[in-house]
């Protein structure tokens, strides 16, 4: 008979860090570390690994795992005192032993995660606040992040963010993905000084370095890797924006933590809200999910075969 789900902490044996390993029954597995509270390995039922991960990724603070499904908060980008890309993604989080009920359901094979705001935090931004993380793998093999944020400040003050689920997907072969469900849309171009600019193509492709924020981005878009016939389903809610990120071979080489090579294995994909901050006045929680799922397509002339397209309807 086939197992159950299970969650286990574990040290990891090359890392030394604590993690914990979700298992579904039908095979598929999830890593999320405390540290950072990044997801950094998603193996589907059919055994693919697919998220991706620097082999030169460092493991300990203050760099950023440089892989999995990074936790962008309070900002994506880098704005004043605060680090790029905000605190959240290497600090240490604690298991959330006791999260207040959850407003939508969710499979039983997940961990809660809890961040709050430290003493170094509040100098550089002073906002209290309760961060909680719920990292869910679906008895399909579909991965779910849902993140509450709630401002717990007792001086009465609203704070504003940004945030992105800043998601490293692992490909074949970077120059044979599309990512549809963009076009037409308007987008920041960090290469260009952030102009606003709109999306010409008829689904994103990728020849050169690409740094990009998609604004008002629908609530489906999908990642097709054409060598390995996998489509990657991307869902959210309560995040209009994506970023999209390739370093490409210039600024590969230039990251410690990252292969002069790996560019052309990778593609960071992720739900943000980015071009409209949220503002939480206190007591107030805000919500954010981003839903993972990956589908055998047989992709051809632009056009996903019908079966793909009915089983994309029905995750
Ligand atoms: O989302 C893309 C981006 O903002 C790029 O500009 C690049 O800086 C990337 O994030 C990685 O940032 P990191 O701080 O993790 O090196």
């Amino acid at each position: 008979m086939a197992g159950t789900a299970s969650v286990e902490r574990v040290k990891d044996r090359a890392t030394g860090l604590d993690k914990f390993v979700l298992r579904e029954a039908r095979g598929s597995s999830v890593e999320v570390y405390l540290y950072g509270g990044q997801v950094t390995f998603w193996k589907n039922n059919f055994g693919h690994q697919l998220l991706f991960v620097s082999n030169k990724a460092t493991f300990k603070p203050p760099k950023a795992i440089r892989g999995g499904i990074q936790i962008c908060f309070p900002q994506l980008g880098s704005h004043g005192a605060l680090e790029q890309h905000g605190f959240a993604r290497n600090q240490y989080w604690s298991v959330d032993e006791s999260p207040p009920p959850f407003p939508v359901a969710t499979s039983n094979c997940h961990i809660d995660l809890i961040l709050k705001s430290s003493q170094e935090d509040l100098k550089i931004w002073p906002h209290s606040y309760e961060f909680r993380l719920r990292v869910a793998l679906s008895p399909r093999g579909d991965l779910i992040l849902t993140s509450r944020i709630k401002n717990v400040s007792s001086d009465g003050k609203p704070f504003q963010f940004t945030f992105a689920y800043h998601t490293y997907f692992s490909v074949s072969d970077i120059s044979e993905v599309r990512v549809e469900g963009l076009e037409t849309l308007d987008y920041l171009d960090n290469l260009q000084s952030k102009n606003r600019c709109t999306e010409q193509g008829d689904a994103v492709v990728f020849e050169s370095e690409v740094d990009k924020i998609y604004l008002s981005a629908p609530p489906k878009i999908v990642i097709i890797d054409h060598e390995k016939k996998r489509t990657l389903v991307l869902r959210k809610e309560g995040l209009p924006d994506v970023v999209v990120w390739n370093p490409w071979d210039k600024k590969a080489k230039a990251m410690p933590d990252f292969g002069d090579d790996e560019y052309k294995n990778m593609l960071c994909v992720g739900a943000a809200a980015i071009e409209k901050p949220i503002t939480l006045k206190p007591g107030k929680e805000w919500l954010g999910t981003q839903e993972i799922s990956a589908v055998p397509s047989s992709y051809s002339s632009g056009q996903l075969d019908p079966e793909v397209i009915r089983r994309m309807h029905t995750i």
